[in-house]
C-alpha cells in the first residue's frame, strides 16, 4: 500500500514537473514569435533610475493601451564621474523579474527584440521613427526625429545597433487614454508594426492611474539574494530605513521651491502633497532637502514607534551615521552600505520594516510605491503621516 502511494506521488511530481517544462517551453516560443498587434520601443532618455522607473509605468500603460508588446528597454546608468566615463546599459532583467510583468501586459526585453526579432521583421532599411512634430523642429531639415542626438540618446540605440531610415511625426495628440482611438487609426500596425520614439511615451511624474503598476515590477532573484545577505549581516529587525537626497545637485534643485515658480508640484511630490493640484498640501524645503534638525527628528519618532533595533541609511553624499549613531548613545546599530549599484540601496529601502523618503525624490518615490504594494509603512522627511492629512482636516 505504502509503496503504491509512492509510486502514484512520484508520478504526479514526474506529471508536474512535465508541465512546468511544457509550460516554460510554450512562454519562451511565444516569446520570440511575432506580435501582429505591433511594438513600442522607446529610449528611456529622461533622468537617473527614479525618472526611468516612473516612466517605465507610464510606457508599460501605454503599450496595454494600444495593446502593443513592450520592447522593455535596459536602465541606462550614467558613469559620468568613474571610469570608463560612458554610460553603461542594464538590462531589465538584470534588476527586476521580466516575466513578472507579462501578468499585466505582453512585454519582451528590447535587446531580444533586437536580437530575434527584428533581422526579420524590422530590418535595417525599415526602421522608422516616430517623434512629435515639435521635436523634428531642432534637426536641420525639420522633418527628422532627433532619435540619436547626444548623450544618452545616441549610446542607447547604438547598444542596440539601431540606425533609422525614416522619420513619421506627429502633432495634436498626447500619450493619455483620451488619445487612444487617434493612436490605433493614425498608427495601425499592419502599417506601423514597431512605433520607435525618441523618449518614453509617459508622464513624469507617473499619473496616479498607474502607480499600482508597480506591483508588476518584481525585484529579481539575484537581487533578492544579495539583499537579503546584506540585510541578514549588516541589520537587526526591526530596521528603519532612511533615503538621505542631501547632495549638490539636490540642494540646487530644491533652491527652485524657495523662487515659488515650482507651483503646487515638484518633481515626485505628488506622492506626498497629493495628486491633484488643487487640493496639494504645501510642499516646504525642509521636506526637500530636510537638514541634520529635522532628519536627527525623524529618525528618532520612527525608531521609537516601531522599536528598531537598526538603522539604514542610503545616501547620494553624506551620511550623517556618526550623528545618527550618538542619538541612540550606540544602542541602535547603524549601517551603510554604499553599492556598486544604487538599485541595492533601493533594495534594501524597500524591504525596511519602516522607510523614511524624501517626498520630492523618484528614488525614494520607488521604494515608497514597492512598499505600498507590500503593506509597508513608509513616511516622509518633513512629513510624518503622508496622504493621511487632507487639505481640509489641515483648514
Ligand atoms: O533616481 P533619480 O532619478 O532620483 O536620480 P531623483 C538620482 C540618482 O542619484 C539615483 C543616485 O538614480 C542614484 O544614482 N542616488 C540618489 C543614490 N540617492 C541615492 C542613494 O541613496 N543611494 C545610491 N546608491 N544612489 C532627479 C534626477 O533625481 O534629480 C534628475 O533624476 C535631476 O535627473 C533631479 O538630476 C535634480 O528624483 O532623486
Amino acid at each position: 500500500m505504502a509503496a503504491e502511494k509512492q509510486t502514484a506521488r512520484t508520478l504526479t511530481l514526474i506529471c508536474l514537473v512535465l508541465l512546468l517544462l511544457r509550460q516554460s517551453c510554450r512562454t519562451f516560443a511565444e516569446k520570440l514569435k511575432w506580435d501582429e498587434n505591433g511594438y513600442v520601443l522607446y529610449c528611456p532618455c529622461m533622468g537617473r533610475f527614479g525618472n526611468q522607473a516612473d516612466h517605465f509605468l507610464g510606457s508599460l500603460a501605454f503599450a496595454k493601451m494600444l495593446n502593443r508588446t513592450l520592447a522593455v528597454p535596459p536602465w541606462i546608468v550614467y558613469r559620468h564621474h568613474s571610469p570608463p566615463y560612458t554610460n553603461a546599459h542594464v538590462p531589465y532583467s538584470e534588476f527586476f523579474q521580466l516575466e513578472a510583468l507579462s501578468a499585466y501586459h505582453r512585454v519582451v526585453s528590447l535587446e531580444d527584440f533586437m536580437e530575434k526579432l527584428a533581422p526579420k521583421h524590422w530590418p535595417s532599411g525599415q526602421r522608422n521613427a516616430y517623434c512629435f512634430d515639435t521635436a523634428a523642429q531642432r534637426s536641420a531639415d525639420k522633418k527628422t526625429c532627433p532619435m540619436k542626438d547626444g548623450n544618452p540618446f545616441g549610446p542607447f540605440w547604438d547598444y542596440v545597433g539601431v540606425e533609422f531610415d525614416r522619420s513619421i511625426l506627429f502633432g495634436g495628440i498626447s500619450f493619455s487614454a483620451y488619445h487612444q482611438p487617434q493612436w490605433v487609426k493614425k498608427f495601425p500596425p499592419s502599417e506601423h508594426p514597431v512605433l520607435a520614439l525618441p523618449g518614453a511615451p509617459a508622464q513624469f511624474p507617473v499619473v496616479e492611474e498607474h502607480v499600482g503598476l508597480q506591483r508588476y515590477v518584481v525585484w529579481s532573484d539575484k537581487m533578492v539574494k544579495e539583499g537579503e545577505e546584506h540585510i541578514a549581516t549588516l541589520l537587526t529587525r526591526p530596521y528603519v530605513g532612511i533615503h538621505l537626497r542631501i547632495g549638490i545637485d539636490w540642494q540646487n534643485a530644491c533652491k527652485l521651491l524657495e523662487s515659488g515658480d515650482t507651483g503646487p508640484h515638484f518633481m515626485a511630490s505628488p506622492q506626498c502633497v497629493g495628486y491633484s493640484r488643487q487640493a496639494a498640501l504645501p510642499l516646504t524645503t525642509t521636506m526637500c532637502l530636510p537638514d541634520l534638525a529635522e532628519i536627527r527628528r525623524a529618525v528618532k519618532l520612527w525608531v521609537k514607534k516601531t522599536s528598531a533595533r537598526s538603522i539604514f541609511i542610503a545616501t547620494d553624499s553624506e551620511s550623517h551615521s556618526r550623528d545618527i549613531e550618538k542619538l541612540f548613545k550606540g544602542k541602535v546599530k547603524v549601517a551603510i552600505l554604499q553599492p556598486d549599484s544604487a538599485q541595492m540601496d533601493l533594495y534594501m529601502l524597500s524591504k525596511a520594516d519602516h522607510f523614511i523618503g524624501n517626498c520630492v525624490s523618484s528614488f525614494s518615490a520607488f521604494v515608497k510605491r514597492d512598499r505600498d504594494v507590500h503593506g509597508l509603512p513608509s513616511s516622509f522627511f518633513g512629513m510624518d503621516k503622508p496622504g493621511k492629512v487632507t487639505r481640509k482636516e489641515e483648514l
